[in-house]
């Protein structure tokens, strides 16, 4: 599970790539770095508080900064396309901020004429894909017939006018098997996209998306806004976590933007969290929503699969409020779960197994 960082040159990809992950490879333009970020949850660090574990284990998920081509002529505003196919959520960074010492590469700042670009493009390679393939399926449907090929060729002809319509894939409704079929595309247009605005330093604190002319974006499905300034959260970063505190109240700032960042990209991912607990280990481990118990054990290990008995769930608030498992176990608030039982973000959970 990764997040493709992409966005024109100069916007702020690297930067932002930086401090999500500690990583600093990714301040080189020329090459794609990957690196993991943990994921803030304070349902886990309140867990934490509560057993004093030797081992504090948040969920992570990588992110992977993808540059923008610079050719002879001087930068570019073109998308690596190829290292983006991989990735299962695209983390869109546009430009707000002004500089006239990093020049935007189309010359003025408009994040919204950036993103219709590079939406369009992400159009354009899927409908080349599709079209490659449909002629393909035509040839060979000529030569023999297959039901698969059929199938297969009808969801390709849906994609065409979906695309030549000029709308992304991720807004049409497909099948589980028609998903699955198109899955091998790896179609940009269907990925979830988090656009991120990488606002000006005079910016910080406001919503960019009020603006109007954002109105025709906002209400996509599959598609998740927020804003940053890299630069203010750069200096956050190096700050105290009471001096940035107050630094933050000073700018009316709410929570950190890397956090939300973060946060909206698990979202993105389809994963929810659930905790084990102990003295030893506290730990968030990451799941499809509707993954029932036996898979979740697979999470941790696939022995703890393998040998499942039962889950024991509670619900961590009522931990916290419990203040122990054993309370837990006398309140009833401590349940027994067989295989099929669906794990729900947030549940702490410890499996019984036996290999
Ligand atoms: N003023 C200002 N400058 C920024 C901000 N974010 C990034 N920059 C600067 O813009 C320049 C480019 O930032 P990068 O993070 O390298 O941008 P990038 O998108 O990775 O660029 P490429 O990989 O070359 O496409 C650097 O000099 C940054 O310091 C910001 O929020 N405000
Ligand atoms: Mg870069």
């Amino acid at each position: 599970m990764n997040i493709g960082i992409l966005g024109l040159a100069a916007s702020g990809k690297s930067t932002l790539f930086t401090l999500l992950t500690g990583q600093t490879g990714g301040a080189r333009h020329d090459a794609t770095s990957s690196g993991m970020a943990h994921v803030p949850d304070p349902r886990l660090d309140q867990l934490s508080a509560l057993f004093n574990p030797r081992k504090h284990t948040p969920a992570t998920i990588r992110y992977i900064d993808v540059p923008g081509i610079e050719t002879e002529q001087g930068r570019e505003g073109k998308l690596n396309i190829a290292e983006l196919r991989t990735t299962d959520v695209l983390m869109v960074v546009l430009r707000a901020f002004a500089s006239d010492v990093v020049p935007h590469p189309l010359t003025t700042v408009d994040p919204i004429r950036d993103l219709a670009r590079i939406d369009e493009e992400f159009l354009l390679q899927d409908l080349m894909v599709v079209e490659k393939r449909l002629e393909r399926l035509k040839k060979d449907r000529a030569k023999r017939q297959s039901p698969e090929l059929e199938r297969e060729q009808k969801v390709l002809l849906r994609c065409l006018e979906v695309l030549e319509d000029g709308r992304p894939l991720r807004e049409e409704s497909f099948s589980d098997n028609e998903e699955k079929l198109l899955r091998g595309f790896t179609f940009l247009s269907l990925k979830p996209i988090l656009v991120v605005v990488n606002l000006d330093e005079n910016e910080v604190g406001t919503n960019p998306f009020k603006n109007p002319s954002w109105a025709t974006w906002l209400d996509r499905s599959a598609v998740a806004f927020t804003s940053a300034c890299a630069t203010l959260e750069g200096e956050l970063a190096e700050l105290e976590e009471a001096d940035a505190a107050v630094f933050m109240e000073d700018l009316g700032l709410e929570d950190r933007a890397l956090n939300r960042i973060i946060n909206q990209s698990y979202n993105l991912l389809g994963l929810i969290s659930f905790f084990t607990v102990g003295e030893d280990e506290c730990r968030a481990w990451s799941i499809r929503e509707g993954t029932p118990a036996v898979e979740a054990a697979g999470a941790i290990h696939s022995d703890i699969q393998r040998g499942f008995i039962r889950a024991e769930v509670v619900a961590h608030d009522d931990l916290l409020q419990a203040g122990s498992l054993a309370e837990c176990r006398k309140a009833g608030t401590l349940r027994l779960e067989g295989k099929t039982h669906e794990v729900v973000d947030g549940d702490v959970v410890h499996f019984r197994f036996n290999v």
